[in-house]
């Protein structure tokens, strides 16, 4: 991944996408309790709340990075979310435009389903009453699996044909196939490894091909999914299905989109003191010591709809969630902040300026030292790499939390 991670969000018509890039992006993304209200793809710029090497080093004080924001600590780092059309059953056949609304899907990291657990739309996204929500979790990951199966079958024949000819490896001839969809060659290994498929490509029967390409889509697009809606009354139904038939914790978030557009915007008219994803709001009324300077509520419909938000969604599930499910999406990548830096005694960028650790970027756990290098100066020459205290790196070892994380690259050959 040699950019900024791309988050997509997914889910059927209407059940709230755009509300969730909203909720967490600046972006204004058109809502609407209608169908298809978005059609070509919102794309806008989120943050991922991690750990600063700031807080380590004492040095919260004068942490101001290039991109992004750090708060005590909190390093609010950049990642990009994808809003596209709602999916429909049959989307990979070309249903309510669903080739073209997969298409755009290609280039994501990974997915957040969007799942409504109101019961109150259709598999369509049209308004109903106690529609079960179950089915949309299992149809969704449908779709995008028999789209790349579909794509893949129309040419499988000349495929196989070439594979033959060449003399190719399998990860080399699913490379060709699937780099479209941003791929890499350590994918497709992980793909075929996770099946444990050895035998040659050219033998594979049509089930053998399916369980490849969903080890594939898992592999490519690790989705997590956010039960959304949780403020409605009537959520509880669907929410205890889908978790009774995903018992793994780490598969969703509960989240309220809509809970978190409102606070956010409370916050920024400075009726109440939020910060994203907090586990609670304030009020002018319980700021007793005026800390915060809020505004007094006084509409009654205004203060109504905040002990709603208050009682449906902090009390029974601690927040809207949104926060959550961006951080578990990223979990799946299993990213860390690796913070590059120009002195590496005093963290800082220039002689001139005393802020620290100016830039961070997100990579796999355990990439090398080399390929970060790769990422971050591009062809630019290095002769050597320094950690922490000027210690010399080797570019053949690699990064994780607290090791090899804070890098100097010395520029020359
Ligand atoms: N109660 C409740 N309603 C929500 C929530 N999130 C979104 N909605 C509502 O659901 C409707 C659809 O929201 P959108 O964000 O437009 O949904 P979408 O998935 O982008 O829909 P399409 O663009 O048509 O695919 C709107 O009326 C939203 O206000 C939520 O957390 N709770
Ligand atoms: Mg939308």
């Amino acid at each position: 991944m040699g950019r900024d991670p791309l988050i997509g969000l997914v889910g059927k018509p209407s059940s709230g996408k755009s509300t969730m890039l909203n909720s967490l992006t600046d972006a204004s993304a058109q809502t609407g309790a209608f169908p298809f209200t978005t059609i070509d793809p919102n794309k806008a710029t989120g943050y991922l709340q991690v750990d600063c090497a700031c807080a380590r080093f004492g040095k919260e004080k004068l942490c101001e990075p290039n991109y992004g924001s750090c708060r005590n600590g909190k390093r609010f780092v950049p990642v990009m979310l994808l809003d596209v059309a709602g999916l429909v059953p049959g989307a990979h056949e070309g249903r309510g435009l669903g080739n073209k609304f997969l298409d755009d899907l290609r280039h994501a990291d990974a997915l957040i389903h969007v799942v409504d657990v109101s019961g109150s739309t259709d598999a369509e996204g049209k308004a109903t009453d106690g529609y079960d929500a179950l089915q949309d979790v299992e149809w969704l990951q449908g779709e995008i699996m028999r789209w790349i199966e579909g794509n893949l079958m129309q040419k499988w024949g000349s495929i196989v044909r070439r594979h033959v000819n060449r003399k190719a490896t399998a990860v080399d001839t699913l490379q060709d196939q699937f780099s479209g969809y941003g791929s890499t060659s350590a994918v497709v290994q992980r793909c075929l490894k996770r099946i444990e498929l050895n035998s040659p490509l050219e033998t594979w029967d049509h089930p053998t091909i399916e369980r490849m390409v969903s080890s594939f889509v898992e592999e490519k697009f690790p989705t997590i999914l956010a039960l959304n809606k949780i403020d409605h009354p009537d959520s509880d139904r669907c929410i205890y299905r889908i978790t009774k038939t995903y018992p793994d914790p780490n598969k969703y978030v509960f989240t309220s989109a809509i809970s978190e557009v409102f606070l956010r915007r409370l916050a920024r008219q400075n009726f109440i003191h939020y910060e994203e994803g907090d586990d609670d709001f304030i009020t002018s009324e319980e700021d007793v010591d005026n800390k915060y300077g809020l505004k007094q509520i006084t509409d009654e419909r205004l203060l109504g709809r905040i002990e709603t938000v208050r009682d449906m969604v902090f009390y029974r599930w601690g927040s809207t969630g949104v926060v959550k499910a961006l951080q578990a999406a990223a979990k799946t990548l299993d990213l860390i902040p690796v913070f590059s830096v120009r002195n590496v005694t005093t963290f800082t960028n220039s002689t001139t300026d005393d802020s620290v650790f100016k830039d961070c970027v997100l990579v796999k756990r355990g990439t090398q030292v080399g390929s970060v290098v790769r990422r971050i100066m591009g062809d630019i020459p290095i002769a050597f790499v320094e950690g922490v205290g000027g210690v010399r790196v080797s570019k053949s070892d690699t990064v994780s939390e607290n090791k090899n994380d804070i890098l100097c690259f010395k520029i020359g050959h």
